[in-house]
């Protein structure tokens, strides 16, 4: 049986491959691991909150305001960035705007932090996996001084790391540095992430195509032709595709990860932009997918090279295998 690693322990035995490790940002990492934890805690019992103990919206036994489980999640995640002192400000699916910390130690914060804390999560009243995404930056304003707007709105290809977190059948936590992908399953029995995917690859094809096809009549009709590809024996397989389309974008892309696939949220005459964020989905996604192998693009272009110009800005997004996105991509018109 091979030496279970922890995840701390592997983020201190990489620290040395970031530059200018001065172990700010391992402790950021490990920060989100423990609130990763407590989420997946609450996530854990949120079946028995909602059917048992009393839903969202009411009190419950203590009188206390039973909270929305991903607005639990979002004070979870900015508690542990606020206390933790290397984020000086966050911007979060969960908050209309960007919020700058105003503790002086938290000024001197190195990073920003973007995130979806529950993504998925109307899919929690089913029982289907939902994740958390997070994106890193290093700021831009000044030490010392309140984080910016600017400080957010940079292009994906300025991450400095990035990852989700999916509670799933087992919670796992997935991030980048720049160095490669690896992947931690949590062992609830010792409350620890271990090392369970060193070293992700993102096969370089599949048989898997993953999209709400409900849209496929007002989208570039590119997609139809590649959806009908997918299904057809003259396809590069032989056979036909299978269609997986889980509906919580973390879930989706995690099994593309493991097996290979593609997910396709197009924009369509309704949302042109479609409906994926550009900052806290997409650019973390993608620069995971780049990482270890994959391709993410709006259909024409690479996420990580897109200005931002607004917090929550949507972008078309295809995502996962690089034979299957080029092919995807090579039928839109
Ligand atoms: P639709 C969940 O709301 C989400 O943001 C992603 O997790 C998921 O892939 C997508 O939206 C599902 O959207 O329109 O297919 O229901």
């Amino acid at each position: 049986m091979s030496k279970v690693v922890t995840l701390n322990e592997f983020i201190l035995d990489r620290q040395a491959e970031f530059p200018f490790a001065s172990g700010e940002l391992s402790r950021l990492l490990s920060d989100i691991a423990v609130a990763a934890k407590i989420v997946s805690r609450d996530v854990r019992k949120a079946g028995l909150v909602d059917h048992i103990l009393g839903a969202h919206g009411n009190t419950n036994v203590q009188g206390e305001e039973q909270q929305k489980l991903d607005v639990v999640a979002d004070e979870q995640f900015i508690k542990a960035f606020e206390n933790g002192g290397e984020v000086c400000g966050i911007a979060s699916e969960e908050n209309d705007d960007y919020v700058a910390f105003t503790s002086e130690a938290a000024k001197k914060g190195k990073y920003v932090v973007l995130f979806d804390p529950l993504d998925g999560s109307s899919n929690i009243d089913v029982n289907v996996s939902i994740g958390t995404i997070f994106s890193i930056y290093r700021r831009t304003s000044d030490l010392g001084s309140e984080a910016t707007l600017e400080d957010m709105l940079q292009a994906g290809d300025k991450q400095i790391a990035a990852g989700y977190v999916l509670y799933g059948s087992s919670t796992m936590l997935v991030y980048t540095t720049g160095c490669g992908v690896n992947g931690f399953t949590l062992d609830p029995s010792i409350g620890e992430f271990c090392l369970s995917h060193p070293n992700m690859k993102m096969p370089e094809t599949g048989r898997i195509y993953a999209m709400n096809e409900g849209n496929i009549d007002i989208c570039n009709p590119g997609i139809k032709d590649y959806v009908k590809y997918c299904q057809s024996f003259e396809n590069d397989k032989g056979a036909p595709y299978s269609g997986r389309y889980i509906g919580s974008l973390v879930a989706d892309f995690h099994r593309n990860m493991i097996k290979g696939g593609i997910y396709i949220y197009p924009g369509t005459t309704t949302s042109p932009e479609g409906k994926l964020r550009l900052l806290y989905e997409c650019n973390p996604l993608a620069f995971i997918a780049e990482q270890a192998g994959g391709l993410a693009t709006t259909g024409f272009d690479r996420i990580l090279t897109i200005k931002p110009e607004r917090l929550h800005q949507r972008v078309p997004f295809f995502v996962g295998s690089k034979k299957m996105v080029e092919k995807a991509m090579s039928l839109m018109q």
